[in-house]
């Protein structure tokens, strides 16, 4: 099994709140189906859940019981664009149901706990791909919680060992400085826990769900699991098709 994140800057406008693109996403979908491989899609929240989610402090936890109408806005957006996202895999054939991180774990101090999973597993053993996402969650300790899209793809690369995993975004892979404001960028294609130090903390971004950095030592965690785990562009038409089926493509590769 592959295992894809969509991140919200290829299924969303990120600037323009709870705007999907709708475009992409089918695109991608379409993508997944026809390489013909078994896949299992996460997606992020974008712009369905970092703006409100910024504005109201959520990744700090409950300090004030004025961020609840807050909480329940974003769980509410990105309940709905799942729902999107579930639609264009379906249009694709591939049988998917969205299952929302917030309704079926908890997490302890900002980590999600996933010990019931059987939900998960039952459904990928009868061929429904379960598509888990960026999500508010209760959380023992802090009242609740930001579960990251990542987060959810760490919880399943443990439980399904995939052969691959992807992570989707609007940019090649990793560079040295931020492409999108520096033409001197240059694409780093192998990142390792040796060179990790030298990538520059600059490269953070602006979601409540922390940096490329953070992302980066993710995904080396993530190698525990799977033999490949790259960082990919998907508003390349084509890319994530010729990926899928073993072509080399302009990625970055994370490896322990
Ligand atoms: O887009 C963030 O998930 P991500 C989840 O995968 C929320 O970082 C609710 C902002």
């Amino acid at each position: 099994m592959i295992l894809i994140k969509l991140g919200g800057s290829v299924i969303t406008d990120k600037s323009e709140y709870r705007k999907f693109d709708e475009e992409q996403t089918s695109r991608l979908c379409k993508e997944m189906a026809s390489s013909g491989k078994n896949v299992m899609v996460v997606h992020g929240a974008g712009s369905f859940g970092h703006v409100i989610a910024k504005k109201y402090s959520l990744q700090k936890g409950l300090e004030d019981f004025s961020q609840i109408p807050a909480v329940v806005q974003v769980q509410y957006d990105v309940r709905e664009l799942s729902q999107y996202v579930v639609k264009e895999l379906m249009k694709a054939g591939l049988p998917a149901v969205s299952v929302p991180p917030g309704s079926c774990f908890v997490m302890d101090n900002g980590r999600l706990i996933a010990d019931n999973d059987e939900t998960i597993k039952a459904l990928a053993h009868i061929g429904i791909m379960p598509v888990l996402f960026g999500d508010v969650v209760a959380d023992r300790s802090k009242g609740f919680g930001i579960c990251s899209g990542d987060q959810a793809m760490e919880v399943l690369a443990k439980i399904f060992k995939p052969d691959k995993i992807v992570f989707i975004s609007d940019v090649d892979g990793l560079f040295t400085a931020d492409p999108k404001s520096d033409k001197d960028a240059k694409l780093i294609e192998d990142v390792t826990n040796e060179n990790l130090g030298s990538i520059s903390s600059e490269l953070a971004v602006a979601d409540v769900t922390g940096g490329i950095r953070g992302k980066i030592e993710e995904m080396l965690s993530m190698c525990n699991y799977t033999d490949e785990c790259v960082l990919l562009n998907g508003t390349v038409p084509g890319r994530l098709q010729a990926f899928l089926k073993g072509e080399q493509v302009t990625c970055t590769r994370v490896r322990a």
